[in-house]
């Protein structure tokens, strides 16, 4: 018999807090047993200058630029709340989630808020569609590139003052599936995850879902900010002085409903449990393996694999040695990409697809 509640005795944490600025990291424990959507409360909170407090009433929010066939369009709440409304289950994932995994696993320094894997969290967003804004705010056909800015305080770092969060967004991206979002899971935007309205960036990194958003700048020309030049890009060995290209989409990973470090007992009888997902679409499989890395078996897949959100799966387990053992997921998406065993580096410690080494004891 499968023992459901097998794990019960251990300490579960919902969320733990890795930065003084308030930045919050949900536990892969607390996923156990929860459903497909991560509750608000528990989702992870990233944000560069603190939480502004915007007065919906007054909020609204303003599109200009040469980009436009007019001059500046405004939209308030009760404007947005009148489009076309169109919900999306879509994850949100810092592209420095898995960072402190370079360290631990490849034994790498890198710079930035040492996440584990809970940088990520999957809401049902509704909103409108930001194709239906740019088109009701009269965008041109050769406009290519939008800057979405947030209400937020300026970012300010060693020093450096980078203005307020903003990162250029390619007209063809927001055509597609962006969402400017008002609600999360049913309910208004929380203050810290965007409120009154955010960005909804699927499958990109999460700097792309701009919250607490205030204007978009539309233009015919190509945009920048440090959020495309001198942060989300990889720097190091390998990668020009500038940079890669601006990181867009997260690569394939998974994470065990576990806490690093959990003790199980010798000769019981799990359930492991786990989620994937991918940047590049829907989850196609996954394997285990529970030596380490030696035998790999497939996993059973739970519930629906749809693109822009993880896949659920589950893996029995009977620990038949005592001592640490390394239990290990790797998933492959439909494009065909599996995870590998190694990240490439790169000195901001970002997109860390790897398989990750989860450290149980058998006692
Ligand atoms: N205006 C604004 N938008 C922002 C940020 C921010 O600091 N300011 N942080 C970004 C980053 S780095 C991430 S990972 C996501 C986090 O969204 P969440 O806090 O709702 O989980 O918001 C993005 N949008
Ligand atoms: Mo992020």
């Amino acid at each position: 018999m499968l023992r459901e509640d097998s794990f019960r005795e251990q300490q579960v944490h919902d969320t733990v807090r890795r930065d003084p600025g308030g930045d919050v990291e949900m536990c892969w424990e607390s996923l156990r047993g929860s459903g497909h959507h991560t509750p608000a409360e528990r989702f992870f909170v990233r944000s560069h200058s603190g939480v502004p407090r915007i007065d919906p009433r007054t909020w609204s929010l303003r599109l200009h630029g040469d980009g436009l066939r007019g001059g500046p369009v405004e939209f308030d709440l009760e404007d947005l709340r009148a489009l076309p409304r169109r919900s999306m289950t879509a994850f949100i994932e810092c592209a420095g989630n898995g960072r402190s995994l370079y360290t631990i696993q490849q034994n790498q320094r890198v710079e930035g808020t040492p996440w584990g894997l809970g940088a990520i969290g999957v809401a049902h967003w509704t909103g409108v569609p930001l194709a239906v804004v740019l088109e009701r705010a009269g965008i041109r056909a050769d406009a290519v590139d939008l800057l979405p800015r947030g209400l937020d305080r300026p970012y300010v770092r060693h020093g450096v003052d980078y203005g307020p969060v903003r990162r250029p967004l390619p007209v063809s991206k927001a055509m597609k599936d962006v969402l400017v979002a008002y609600e999360m899971n049913g309910h208004p935007l929380r203050p810290e995850h965007g409120h009154p309205a955010r960005l909804v960036v699927p499958d990109w990194v999460g700097v792309a879902s701009i919250k607490w958003l205030g204007d978009v700048e539309v233009s015919t020309g190509p945009l920048h900010s440090p959020w495309d030049t001198d942060f989300y890009r990889l720097f190091g060995l390998g990668h020009p002085p500038e940079g890669s290209a601006p990181l867009t989409t997260v690569p394939v990973k998974s994470a065990f409903e576990l806490s690093p470090g959990a003790r199980v007992c010798l000769e019981h009888e799990y359930l492991l449990t786990g989620r994937s997902w991918s940047g590049n679409g829907a989850i196609r499989s996954v394997e285990v393996s529970t030596d380490g890395g030696g035998r790999w078996l497939p996993a059973r897949m739970v519930g629906p694999r749809h693109r822009h959100t993880w896949a659920q799966w589950e893996f029995p387990w009977r620990p038949e040695r005592r001592g640490r053992v390394e239990l290990m997921a790797r998933a492959t998406d439909e494009t065909g990409v599996t995870q590998s065993l190694g990240a490439p580096y790169n000195t901001k410690g970002y997109v860390f697809g790897a398989v990750v080494r989860h450290p149980v004891t058998v006692v």
